[in-house]
């Protein structure tokens, strides 16, 4: 599972001080020359190392990279592993999608620096230079295709309390699956499925943060943040992605027993729009107006009218502005 890479960086992580060439040559079983070859690679990957022929080698700083050396000592909880990284990829999802079929465990993750095809629902493109966080998680729960409707609701709560938990903000939703601060969207959950009529076979959560993004193109500059811009200071990263994945982990369990119920009030009490007048595009096209009255075990967005007519939605973008009434 480890590569020698990995095993060499935990040697130096661990250790109090230098580390001769001749105590990792041996521990590795490889030549001096590999040794340093590797220090060498670790260099060119952003690891800051100190060495001296006369004492061996001592890290100095770690990157600001999502390397499997920088996050497994991190995590503190079973999602995470296995754990796959990528410089570049072009969408996260594909990848845990692919490894879903070679038989990949529950807990496997999928993490890059930056995603060429990064993706929203229908199709949308996802904005994923350096600097965010980009990773899909694997997940085969035992639980209908209807129950599974409420993922999405339920990870984006799981991650909007894992980023509060870590950095001491408070963060809103918008239904079903934007993570906003400050009224401005700073992530966003895709989940898609394996399933057949009756059984899911894996889900893969594909979530999107912002973290230390600090710009965004014109298209996205006045409806999007990021924690960086927000909180005023770069975000580790690491420690982020390890504290949202221990949070989903916590629920899990809860969440595949009981379904959603057990959750909504939470995700209630995180929605920007709840008793406000808003506008819905629903997954059919049709565009109404109306209140945002309640959110239900299953998920869905109740939207009702001065003339107490109501209408339950499964799926939509919602935005607060005028409309046709429902
Ligand atoms: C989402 O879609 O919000 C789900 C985004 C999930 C991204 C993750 S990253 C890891 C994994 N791999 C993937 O390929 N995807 C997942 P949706 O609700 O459809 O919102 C998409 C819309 O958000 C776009 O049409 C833009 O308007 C906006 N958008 C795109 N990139 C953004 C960004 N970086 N920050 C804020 N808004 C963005």
């Amino acid at each position: 599972m480890h590569s020698l890479r990995e095993r060499l960086l935990a040697q130096l992580l661990t250790a109090e001080g230098f580390v001769s060439g001749a105590e990792i040559s041996q521990k590795l079983d490889i030549s001096r020359g590999a040794v340093w070859k590797h220090i060498q690679a670790l260099r060119r990957e952003g690891f800051v190392i100190t060495g001296s022929t006369r004492r061996g080698y001592r890290i100095l700083s770690v990157p600001d990279l999502l390397l499997p050396s920088v996050i497994l000592p991190v995590l503190t909880s079973d999602f995470g592993r296995p754990y796959y990284f990528y410089q570049t990829v072009s969408s996260t999802n594909d990848v845990v999608r692919e490894l879903a079929y070679a038989g990949a465990p529950q807990g496997a993750v999928v993490a890059a620096e930056e995603q060429t095809g990064g993706r929203g629902r229908r199709g949308r493109s996802w904005y994923s230079p350096r600097g965010g966080l980009w990773f899909s998680l694997l997940l085969r729960p035992q639980v209908s295709p209807a129950q599974s409707q409420t993922l999405p609701l339920f990870v984006s709560l799981m991650v909007v309390k894992g980023i509060e938990k870590l950095l001491g903000i408070t963060l809103d939703l918008k239904w079903p699956n934007d993570i906003l601060l400050g009224g401005r969207k700073t992530g966003g959950v895709l989940v898609e499925l394996g399933a057949e009529a009756e059984q899911v076979h894996y889900a893969v959560a594909g979530i999107g943060i912002n973290v230390n993004v600090t710009s965004f193109p014109p298209e996205l500059e006045k409806e999007a943040t990021s924690l960086g811009i927000y909180a005023g200071r770069r975000v580790d990263r690491a420690r982020l992605l390890a504290g949202i994945l221990s949070s989903i982990e916590t629920g899990y369990p809860c969440w595949c027993r009981e379904g959603f119920a057990p959750f909504r009030e939470a995700y209630k009490g995180r929605l920007s729009f709840l008793g406000r007048q808003i506008t819905v595009r629903t997954a059919g096209g049709e565009v109404l107006t109306g209140i945002a009255a309640d959110v239900d075990t299953d998920g869905r967005l109740l939207l009702s009218s001065p003339a107490g007519k109501q209408r339950w939605l499964h799926g939509g973008e919602v935005k607060v502005r005028e409309g046709i009434l429902i």
